[in-house]
């Protein structure tokens, strides 16, 4: 502990645990970017609210940034401490705080896992419907703090949807509890909105309540192996109008083949453009007839060039993996991600524009595509070469990212859907909101933070 502040914070905050290993300092500072060199002064491990705040009153009056951490799955930088910064992990704030079967609502601390709040839900015969492939990992802190989306928005929203109520720290220490699980609460600025996506920048988020809903349906999975992009947006308008869609994910083929390298099953014998993941509810003999005819109905369209419908668990639990896995098959190759949206109804005309201008830009270079279609959200992985230089790689890839924005300007897109800015797109963060708006947001960020020591260099500057 060379770091006079540090112990300066221990002496100010005696209980409170701090790690400055050389190996917990690497391990805690970096997320799934993996393209800062991890640099925090410390790290705190707080397990009471009392101990945030302490470290926060003592933080802001010794001016040290902090950069509030969980599960460290983001893919935008926004956890990333390479500045010397005090990282505050919630790691140990993980405890489920309370049920209320009457509200259906579920109180937990910001450190617990997306999986963990699910099983829970499911234990008090409800669900929790955000979902995602790194739901054993990530922390229901970091869900809200970018507004995470997943494979099941199409039915059930973004985690906004299901947060009643926030507990966020502010940079000086005070807790505000904000909406306290209210349905109702026309009382003016709805605070508990701003800590979603804020990415850190606002507040600690300790603790959450969270609306529960109905437990899922008996479901199918169905795997379509489809031509061009113009029939999977046909078979999505036809699916969405003939079965009760869970989820709508689509991939091509060059994500099927890593996924597949990876060791998942390939579904086909044969290779197609496009494929889509579907689920829906399918309930009884009537949820059997209806599946099967709208299956049949894209068949006589001459949409589908191959199919399958899921007949138990493991056969959806394979056709998932296929959509789940890919990013873990991509971790190897060292992709550059853009996490890009668009209205719905403009996918067809953007994704055309897209296609062209990264044939003409990056011809060099293996580009994956994938994401959830049904809310507009293209997931576009541009693989490294094996013999580039990693910086030359993201210099390269930036250039484009540049155009991209551009182009989502254009469509009235967002540069970040579901991952958040962080500081992977932050120099991109004014091609999806203007100068004005950038103008409030900075406003908003002094108020609740006037020296600046919220995650600071994420989001804007
Ligand atoms: C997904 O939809 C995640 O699988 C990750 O948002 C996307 O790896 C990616 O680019
Ligand atoms: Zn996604």
């Amino acid at each position: 502990m060379s770091d006079p502040r540090i112990s300066a914070l221990q002496a100010e905050v005696p209980s409170l645990r701090l790690l400055t290993d050389p190996a917990d300092l690497a391990h805690y500072g970096v997320d799934w970017t993996r393209r800062w060199t991890p640099a925090p002064m410390a790290v705190a491990l707080p397990a009471t609210i009392e101990e945030v705040q302490a470290t926060m009153r003592w933080a802001n009056a010794a001016g040290v940034a902090v950069v509030p951490s969980g599960g460290r799955t983001g893919l935008s930088g926004g956890a990333v401490a390479a500045n010397g910064e005090l990282v505050l992990s919630l790691q140990r704030m993980n405890r489920v705080v309370g049920f209320e079967p009457a509200d259906r609502l579920l109180t937990v601390e910001a450190g617990i896992a997306l999986e963990a709040v699910q099983e829970e839900a499911r234990s008090h015969g409800l669900q929790y419907p955000v979902d995602f492939a790194s739901r054993g990992s990530c922390s229901i802190g970091g869900n809200i703090a970018t507004n995470a989306g997943g494979i099941r928005v199409v039915r059930y929203g973004n985690t906004r949807e299901w947060v009643a109520g926030i507990r966020l720290v502010t940079a000086t220490g005070e807790l505000l509890d904000l909406n306290r699980g209210l349905v109702k609460n026309s009382s003016g600025y709805d605070l508990r909105h701003l800590a979603v996506a804020s990415e850190g920048t606002l507040g600690i988020i300790v603790e959450a309540t969270l609306r529960l809903t109905d437990p899922p349906p008996d479901t199918r999975v169905m795997l379509l192996a489809l031509p061009s992009f113009e029939v999977l947006m046909e078979v999505f308008q036809a699916l969405r109008a003939r079965l009760p869609l869970e989820a709508f994910e689509f991939f091509t083929d060059r994500a099927l083949h890593h996924v597949v390298a990876h060791g998942a099953q390939a579904p086909f014998d044969a290779a197609y453009p496009y494929y889509v993941v579907a689920e829906f509810a399918c309930e009884g003999e009537a949820g059997e007839v209806q599946v099967l005819s709208a299956f049949e109905y894209c068949m006589e369209q001459g949409w589908v060039e191959d199919g399958v419908i899921s007949h138990g668990d493991t056969q959806a639990a394979a056709l998932w993996r296929l959509r789940e896995g890919i990013t873990e098959s991509l971790a190897p190759h060292l992709p550059y991600k853009n996490d890009v949206s668009v209205r719905v109804s403009a996918m067809p005309g953007f994704l055309a524009r897209t296609q062209a201008l990264l044939a003409s830009e990056y011809p060099q270079f293996e580009v994956v595509w994938f994401g959830h279609i049904g809310d507009g959200n293209l997931h576009i992985n541009v693989l490294k070469p094996a013999d580039m230089a990693n910086a030359d790689f993201v210099v390269e890839c930036e250039r484009v990212t540049r155009l991209l924005a551009e182009t989502l300007a254009e469509y009235g897109g967002s540069i970040s859907a579901e991952h958040g800015i962080g500081l992977v797109k932050k120099a991109y963060l004014g091609s999806t909101r203007s100068a004005a708006e950038i103008a409030v947001m900075r406003g908003i960020r002094r108020a609740l933070d006037p020296a600046g020591i919220l995650n600071p260099g994420k989001l804007f500057d």
